[in-house]
């Protein structure tokens, strides 16, 4: 889509820190990391809310779901329980969702967030 950056990065016409991709996703380092691992994983179709998805998107956001943690256990901060079930590390998820949502890039986009904490800004 035109004046889409997240479509022009998916395009390689402009540069990013990709970590994933393939026929369907792209996962990149976010340009303003709120935390040591910040990235964000988006459809290469375009779509511009997670509000204008519909069911027919149901596999694509079964996939980026399925993506995070895949990509976070690989950047250091996967999610594991212990043996005495004691959870650790982690990481947060989420879509921005218009104004009020907070939402700057009109192109669906599922932040991943991690690493040791204090982060330098919430979302
Ligand atoms: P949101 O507020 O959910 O729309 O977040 C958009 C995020 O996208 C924000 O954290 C910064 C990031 N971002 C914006 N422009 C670029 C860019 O050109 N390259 C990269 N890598 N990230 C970008």
């Amino acid at each position: 889509m035109d004046n889409c950056i997240f479509c022009k990065i998916a395009a390689k016409q402009i540069p990013a820190q990709i970590i994933y991709e393939d026929d369907d996703l792209l996962a990149f380092n976010d340009i303003n990391p709120a935390a040591p691992v910040h990235f964000l994983i988006v459809p290469k179709k375009h779509l511009a809310t997670l509000a204008d998805c519909t069911v027919s998107d149901t596999a694509l956001l079964g996939r980026i779901s399925l993506l995070a943690p895949k990509l976070a256990q690989e950047l250091g901060c996967g999610y594991s329980v212990d043996a005495s079930g004691t959870g650790q590390g982690g990481f947060k998820t989420l879509f921005n969702t218009g104004p009020d949502g907070g939402q700057e890039v009109y192109h669906l986009h599922m932040h991943v967030i991690g690493g040791p904490r204090p982060w330098r800004r919430s979302l």
